[in-house]
């Protein structure tokens, strides 16, 4: 089986200190968080950047003083992957803005969901815009699929030729609104991928574990960390996202998988681009 790449979504968009202590916010904790998190076997970090009172942010400026901090703070340097997903309700455009700083790696939303009481919305007309984006500014995307019709959806604009390989997919399952994290859910998903597609899982709260576990075990990759779920254990925080992270190594190299560093990752992906 090829080597484990594993991603740590470090921060999301919808949490704040005040629930999750642990939470990096400021770009000097997110690249604390980062170096962690690449120590403890991470290979990309998934980030989402916040303004100065701690609020979710698309704004160029504080994606690019994070980046400058993770940048500084690892002495091996991680796949920076920006969220184009940003928080609900952030319009399209400036979702898409964030491309244009050419990160090596960005995700791609492949549908509407409802995201918890709120609509999370990805409409087709976007994602061809986001496609088109993405190809302008040669970035390599990730496919975030959040429920069973979005492998439909990616296979639409793929037919259509707005998407063309590499096809790196995350399946994002148990958020409310969307597909669950049931272990058949992820196996009917994975069974009906597009040809050539690698994949990863990033479970939501208690499907976090089990999904790694089978992910593992399965060939795909695993996505962690405190945007997806806070939790070391039933009722026990987790300490930080490298807490999370390193479970994961162990689990992985008990069976037999070794983790990927950023390197080997950049070359499983196809990203040519070093920072
Ligand atoms: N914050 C969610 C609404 C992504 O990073 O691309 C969307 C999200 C997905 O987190
Ligand atoms: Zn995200």
């Amino acid at each position: 089986m090829e080597k484990l790449i594993i991603t740590a979504a470090i921060t999301g968009a919808e949490l704040s200190k005040t629930k999750v202590p642990a939470l990096p916010v400021t770009p000097e904790e997110q690249a604390q968080a980062a170096k962690e998190c690449i120590e403890a076997g991470a290979s990309v970090i998934h980030i989402h950047v916040r303004d100065d009172h701690g609020n979710p942010s698309q704004e160029l400026s504080h994606f690019k003083r994070t980046v400058e901090a993770i940048r500084k703070a690892c002495p091996i340097q991680p796949i920076i992957q920006f969220s184009t997903g940003g928080a609900v309700g952030e319009p399209m455009d400036r979702r898409i803005a964030s491309l244009t700083l050419r990160p090596e790696m960005a995700s791609f939303n492949t549908g509407t969901i409802n995201f918890g009481e709120d609509i999370f919305v990805n409409t087709f007309a976007e994602m061809r815009t986001l496609a088109g984006s993405f190809r302008k500014h040669d970035v390599v995307p990730e496919y975030e699929l959040y429920d069973a019709g979005h492998v439909d959806n990616l296979k639409k604009l793929i037919k259509e030729g707005v998407i063309k390989p590499p096809y790196h997919c995350q399946f994002v399952l148990g958020v409310p609104g969307a597909l669950s994290g049931e272990i058949q859910s992820l196996v009917f998903l994975v069974q009906n991928l597009p040809a050539d597609s690698s994949w990863a899982v990033a479970g939501v709260g208690r499907y976090e574990l089990p999904l790694s576990a089978h992910a593992i075990a399965m060939g795909g990759h695993v996505r962690v960390g405190l945007e997806d779920n806070v939790y070391y254990s039933k009722g026990r925080l987790a300490k930080s996202n490298a807490e999370l992270v390193a479970r994961v190594k162990r689990l992985s190299e008990e069976l037999g998988r070794e983790v990927a560093s950023p390197n080997e990752a950049r070359s499983m992906m196809g990203i040519r681009k070093t920072p």
